[in-house]
C-alpha cells in the first residue's frame, strides 16, 4: 500500500485534525496541529495529477436505491468518486445514479473517527466490572490477541454459568455461525422495514408471497391514469431511479394522489393532490371509501365496483362469498355498512378519526372508482404502526373492489424501497455463495419490541398465552445498530448496564459499541475482496477492493473464526470457503435473463485462465459478457424498451383464471375474510384481530392523543410523531460524516399551527417527549407538515447528556415504547408526545460537535 497511507497510520492523529484521507478531502481540509500539513498538502498535489484507475465502489447499505460508484483510485488512494456513465441515460435505458451520502462514502471509509484498533473499557472485568459505567467509561487500546481471547473466554464463561440461551446475538453478521456450532445463541425478531406488510400477507394472499413483487414494472406504469400514493416520499427514501420511474409516469399523463401527514418532496415534484392525514389512521379513510364505493356503486349508471373481479378472485365481501365454515356475517360490506354493530363506516365516521374531509374521502373514492386504469400504491410507513395488522388486507381489498389488478396500468401493492413504481422478478440477479448453512440449535426468539425489556425482566412471549423465562447475560452486536435503531432505546441502555458482557464488530463508535465492553474493528467493503449489489429487478453491480484494510481493521469473517479457534472449532468447519471462492461461486451462479424472456442464463463468462487467476475451485463456462467487461465496467444492466419482452403485470394470470392459477392461501384466492390471517396474529401472542379487515385503534395513536376522546380534549401527549427516512443517513449510516450533517442539518419538522401556540419560532431548541424518553433538536417551521404530527428524522446517533438523561442528537427510538402487537410488529410510526421550547441552552449545530475518535 502506498507510503503516505502508512505515513498518516503511523502518526499520532489529533482530534478534529484530519477528516478521511481521500486527496480531496485533505485538499479541502486544514489539517493544522497534526504536522502533516505540508507532507499531506504535497501529496495531495501530487496524487491529484498522477494516472489512477476507475475501480467501482461499494455502496452497501440498506438506504432504498442501489447505485453504481465508482472511486478513481491512484496508488492506494482514493482521489475523487464519480456515478454511473457507463452508458447514455435515457427513461427506458437509466443510468444507476448515485446520492449525496454515495459521494460521500470515502469519508466514511477513511473517517478520522474509525475503530481502528480493538478496543476495551477501561474498568471492564470479566463478569462485567463497574457496568453503570457502559457509555460513559474510557477507552484503552488492547491487541488482537487479548481481544480474541477475552470474547472467547467471555463465551465460555458465560455459557458454562448459565447456558447458550443466555447469549443474544442480534442482527445478521457472521458470529451465528462460529456459534451455532459452540451450542447455539438467542436470536430476536422483527417486522423491521415491511411493519405489518411482512407475514400476514402471505396468509390473505399476495403473488408470490412477496410484497415487493405486486405491482407492475415500470414501464407499464406509464399506462396508469391516476397513481395513488398512501404514504410513500421516494424522494427521500428511495434512492437511486424511483422518483425518474414516477416522473415517467407524470410525462405520459398521470394524475397523482399523495396521503400523507407531510407535503413531500415526492408531492411536490409530482403535482400531486395532497391529502394530509394523521399516522396510523389510513384504515378509517380506506374504509369511508369503500363506503362511499358500496353506496354510490350502480353497475348500471355508475359503476364503481368490480363485481366480477370480487365474485371470480376473492372471498369474504359480502355473506354471499365468505369462505366455507365461516360466520355469513363475518364479511366486509357488511362491516362497512353497519349491519351488525350499528356503525356505518361513512366518510364522516372516517373524518373523526383519520382527519380527512368527508368530501375528499369520497371524491377520492369516485376517481379511484371511475378511472379505468389506476396504481394504488403504499409504502411501509403507514404500516409500520402498533395494531395495524389489518390494514394491508383493507388495502388490497380497497384493491379488489375496483379492480385494479392484474391489468395494464393497474396495480395494487407495496411501491416501496428499491423496488418503488418497479415490480417484478429480477432479470438479472448473483448465485449463491455456497457456504453450508450452520444450524441454531437454541431456539429462543425474542420479539424486537421486547428485546430490552426481556434483558431486564428474564421475560419474553413465545406465543399464544405463553411466556418463557431467559436470562440474557452476553449481549454480541455483529453487523447491525439494534441498540440504535430498534424501539426503547432507553429501556437498551438499561439493558446493557445489566449483562455480563457487550462486544461489538463495528466501523465507528455507533451506538453499539458506545455501549459495549470489548470493541472490534471491522473493515468496511471497500476494504475487503469485492461483492455484489443488487437491489433494482434490472441490474447488478460487481464491486471490487479499493484499498487494504485500514489500521488493524479484520474482516468479521475472520473474526469469527479466530474467536471459534478459541473455543476449540475448526476454522474450515465454520467457513470452509475462502471469501474469493464465495465470489466465484456468487460470479459462476449469476444468472441473466435470456433474450426472449423464457427463462434465465448464465451471466458471465469465465474462463481457465480466470479461475488459476482467483486460484479458486470452478470450471470454466460460457455466460452473456466475459469476467473481465463486468469487472471494468462493474454493472449488468438489461437494456428495457417499452413492448419488450421483460415486463411484469402482477396478479395477471391469476386474474385470468383465479382456479388454475391459486394464490397461496387456504382458499387459493385473496381472502377478504382471512381465518389464516387471523389465526397467524393471534399466534403469536400479543393482540387479536378479526378475518375480515376492521379498524383497530392503535395503542399510543391518534386516538390516545386524546385524554376525552368524546369531547376531543387533548392529553399529556397530544402530538404524534413520525420518522421519515432522512437524506443525510441510511438509518444510522453515514449520521457520522461531517460533510453530511453539514448539508443536512437534522432537525425536527414542526407544523406551523403546533409552533405557533408553543410559541416556538424557526430555530430555536425544542425538548420534543414522550412516556419513553427526551430528546432535543432545534425546530424546522414549516406548512408542509399537518398540525398535530411532528416529523423526527429517523437515525441518528443518540448522544445522551448524563446529568439530564436527555438525547441532544434526536434519536427517534428515545421517543418509541416497547409496544408489541399483532405480528410483532415495528410500530415507530405509533408515537405520541409533547414539544416544547427548551430554557436549557442552546443546540449548536451537529457538524461542530466533537467525532467521536478513540
Ligand atoms: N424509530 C424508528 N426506528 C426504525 C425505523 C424508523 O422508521 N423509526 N426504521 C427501521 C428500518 S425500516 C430498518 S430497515 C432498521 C435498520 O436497522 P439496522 O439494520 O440496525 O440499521 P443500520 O443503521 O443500517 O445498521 C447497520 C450497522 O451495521 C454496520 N455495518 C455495515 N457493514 C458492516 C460490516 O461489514 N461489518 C460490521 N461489523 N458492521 C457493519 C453499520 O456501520 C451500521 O452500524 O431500522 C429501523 N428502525
Ligand atoms: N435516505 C434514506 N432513504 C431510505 C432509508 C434511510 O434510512 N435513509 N431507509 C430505507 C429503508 S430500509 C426503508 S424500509 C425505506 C422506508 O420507506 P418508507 O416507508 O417509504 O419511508 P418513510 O420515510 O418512513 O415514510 C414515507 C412517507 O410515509 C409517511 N407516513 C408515515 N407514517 C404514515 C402513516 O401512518 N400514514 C401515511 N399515509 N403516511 C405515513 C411519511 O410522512 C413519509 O412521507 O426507506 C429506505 N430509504
Ligand atoms: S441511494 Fe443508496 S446506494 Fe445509491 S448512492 Fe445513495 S446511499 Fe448509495
Ligand atoms: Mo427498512
Amino acid at each position: 500500500m502506498i507510503k503516505f497511507i502508512e505515513k498518516i497510520q503511523n502518526h499520532v492523529i489529533s482530534r478534529r485534525s484530519f477528516l478521511g484521507m481521500s486527496a480531496g478531502a485533505i485538499a479541502a481540509v486544514s489539517l493544522t496541529g497534526c504536522g502533516l500539513t505540508k507532507v499531506a498538502t504535497k501529496q495531495a498535489e501530487e496524487i491529484a495529477k498522477a494516472e489512477g484507475q476507475w475501480l467501482t465502489a461499494a455502496c452497501w447499505h440498506n438506504c432504498g436505491g442501489r447505485c453504481l460508484n465508482k472511486a478513481y483510485v491512484v496508488d492506494g488512494v482514493v482521489v475523487r468518486q464519480k456515478t454511473d456513465d457507463t452508458h447514455p441515460d435515457t427513461p427506458d435505458y437509466i443510468q444507476q445514479r448515485g446520492c449525496a451520502r454515495g459521494r460521500s462514502q470515502r469519508h466514511q471509509v477513511f473517517g478520522v473517527d474509525r475503530i481502528k484498533y480493538p478496543m476495551k473499557r477501561k474498568h471492564w472485568e470479566p463478569g462485567g466490572g463497574k457496568k453503570e459505567l457502559r457509555g460513559k467509561d474510557e477507552w484503552v487500546r488492547i491487541s488482537w490477541d487479548e481481544a480474541l481471547d477475552t470474547v472467547a473466554g467471555e463465551i465460555k464463561r458465560i455459557r458454562e454459568k448459565y447456558g447458550s440461551n443466555s447469549i443474544l446475538v442480534t442482527g445478521g453478521s457472521e458470529m451465528p455461525r462460529t456459534l451455532g456450532l459452540y451450542g447455539g445463541h438467542s436470536t430476536h425478531w422483527g417486522t423491521t422495514s415491511w411493519g405489518t406488510w411482512r407475514w400476514g400477507p402471505n396468509k390473505f394472499g399476495m403473488e408470490d408471497g412477496y410484497t415487493e413483487h405486486s405491482i407492475n414494472d415500470r414501464l407499464d406504469l406509464r399506462n396508469s391514469e391516476l397513481v395513488v400514493i398512501w404514504g410513500g416520499n421516494p424522494a427521500w427514501s428511495a434512492g437511486g431511479s424511483p422518483m425518474y420511474h414516477y416522473l415517467q409516469a407524470k410525462k405520459a399523463g398521470a394524475k397523482f394522489i399523495i396521503i400523507d401527514p407531510i407535503y413531500t418532496d415526492t408531492s411536490e415534484t409530482l403535482e400531486a393532490q395532497w391529502v394530509p392525514i394523521y399516522p396510523g389512521t389510513d384504515h378509517a379513510m380506506a374504509l369511508g371509501m369503500a363506503y362511499t364505493l358500496v353506496t354510490e356503486d350502480n353497475p348500471a349508471l355508475n359503476p364503481l365496483i368490480d363485481w366480477d373481479f370480487l365474485n371470480r378472485c376473492t372471498v369474504g365481501f359480502d355473506a354471499a362469498h365468505v369462505p366455507p365454515g365461516a360466520d355469513p356475517k363475518e364479511n366486509l360490506k357488511d362491516y362497512i355498512l353497519g349491519t351488525f354493530d350499528g356503525v356505518p363506516k361513512t366518510p364522516e365516521w372516517a373524518a373523526e378519526i383519520c382527519g380527512v374531509d368527508p368530501e375528499a374521502i369520497r371524491d377520492i373514492a369516485r376517481k379511484i372508482g371511475k378511472t379505468k386504469r389506476v396504481a394504488l400504491f403504499t409504502a411501509w410507513a403507514a404500516a409500520r404502526t402498533n395494531n395495524s395488522d389489518s390494514w394491508p388486507q383493507m388495502f388490497m381489498s380497497l384493491g379488489a373492489m375496483t379492480g385494479h389488478m392484474g391489468q395494464p396500468g393497474r396495480m395494487t401493492g407495496v411501491s416501496c424501497h428499491f423496488a418503488t413504481g418497479n415490480g417484478g422478478p429480477y432479470l438479472v440477479k448473483p448465485g449463491g455463495n455456497g457456504l453450508p448453512v450452520i444450524k441454531n440449535p437454541v431456539t429462543d426468539r425474542i420479539n424486537d419490541n421486547e428485546m430490552w425489556e426481556t434483558i431486564l425482566t428474564g421475560k419474553y412471549t413465545a406465543g399464544y398465552n405463553k411466556k418463557k423465562d431467559i436470562n440474557i447475560q452476553l449481549i454480541y452486536h455483529g453487523y447491525n445498530a439494534v441498540l440504535q435503531t430498534r424501539s426503547a432505546m432507553n429501556k437498551g441502555i438499561e439493558a446493557h448496564r445489566k449483562v455480563e458482557f457487550v462486544v461489538s464488530h463495528s466501523h465507528f463508535l455507533t451506538t453499539n459499541s458506545k455501549y459495549a465492553d470489548i470493541i472490534l474493528p471491522a473493515t468496511t467493503e471497500w476494504e475487503r475482496e469485492g461483492g455484489f449489489s443488487n437491489g433494482n429487478r434490472e441490474m447488478l453491480i460487481h464491486y471490487t477492493r479499493i484499498t487494504q484494510p485500514l489500521f488493524e481493521a479484520k474482516h468479521d469473517q475472520w473474526m469469527a473464526i479466530e474467536i471459534g479457534k478459541r473455543l476449540g472449532l475448526k476454522a474450515e468447519d465454520i467457513y470452509p470457503l475462502s471469501e474469493k471462492q464465495q465470489i466465484f461461486n456468487q460470479l459462476a451462479g449469476a444468472t441473466v435473463i435470456k433474450e426472449d424472456g423464457s427463462g434465465m442464463e448464465k451471466l458471465v463468462t469465465i474462463t481457465a485462465g480466470d479461475i488459476a487467476a482467483m486460484g479458486v475451485a470452478g470450471k470454466p463456462q460460457q455466460g452473456r459478457i466475459t469476467l473481465q467487461e463486468f469487472r471494468e465496467k462493474g454493472i449488468y444492466q438489461v437494456e428495457r424498451k417499452p413492448g419488450d419482452k421483460y415486463g411484469h403485470i402482477a396478479y395477471e394470470k391469476f386474474r385470468q383464471n383465479p382456479e388454475a392459477n391459486k394464490l397461496k392461501t387456504e382458499s387459493g384466492k385473496l381472502e377478504i375474510h382471512s381465518k389464516g390471517l387471523a389465526d397467524l396474529i393471534k399466534n403469536y401472542g400479543f393482540t387479536e384481530i378479526r378475518p375480515i379487515p376492521t379498524y383497530n385503534r392503535a395503542i399510543e395513536g391518534y386516538e390516545d392523543t386524546f385524554k376525552d376522546w368524546d369531547n376531543k380534549i387533548k392529553g399529556e401527549y397530544p402530538l404524534q410523531i413520525i420518522n421519515p427516512h432522512y437524506f443525510r443517513r441510511s438509518h444510522s449510516i453515514f449520521d457520522n460524516i461531517p460533510q453530511l450533517r453539514e448539508v443536512y442539518p437534522n432537525p425536527v419538522f414542526l407544523s406551523a399551527k403546533d409552533a405557533k401556540k408553543r410559541g416556538i419560532k424557526n430555530g430555536d431548541t425544542v425538548l420534543v417527549k414522550s412516556r419513553h424518553g427526551k430528546v432535543l433538536r432545534t425546530a424546522s417551521v414549516t406548512e408542509r407538515l399537518m398540525p398535530g404530527v411532528v416529523g423526527l428524522p429517523h437515525g441518528a446517533w443518540a448522544e445522551i447528556d448524563e446529568k439530564t438523561g436527555i438525547d441532544k442528537a434526536g434519536a427517534d427510538n428515545i421517543l418509541t415504547g416497547p409496544i408489541a402487537t399483532g405480528q410483532g410488529t415495528a410500530g415507530w410510526n405509533t408515537c405520541i408526545g409533547e414539544v416544547e421550547k427548551y430554557n436549557g441552552e442552546a443546540l449548536i449545530p451537529d457538524v461542530k460537535w466533537p467525532q467521536r475518535i478513540i
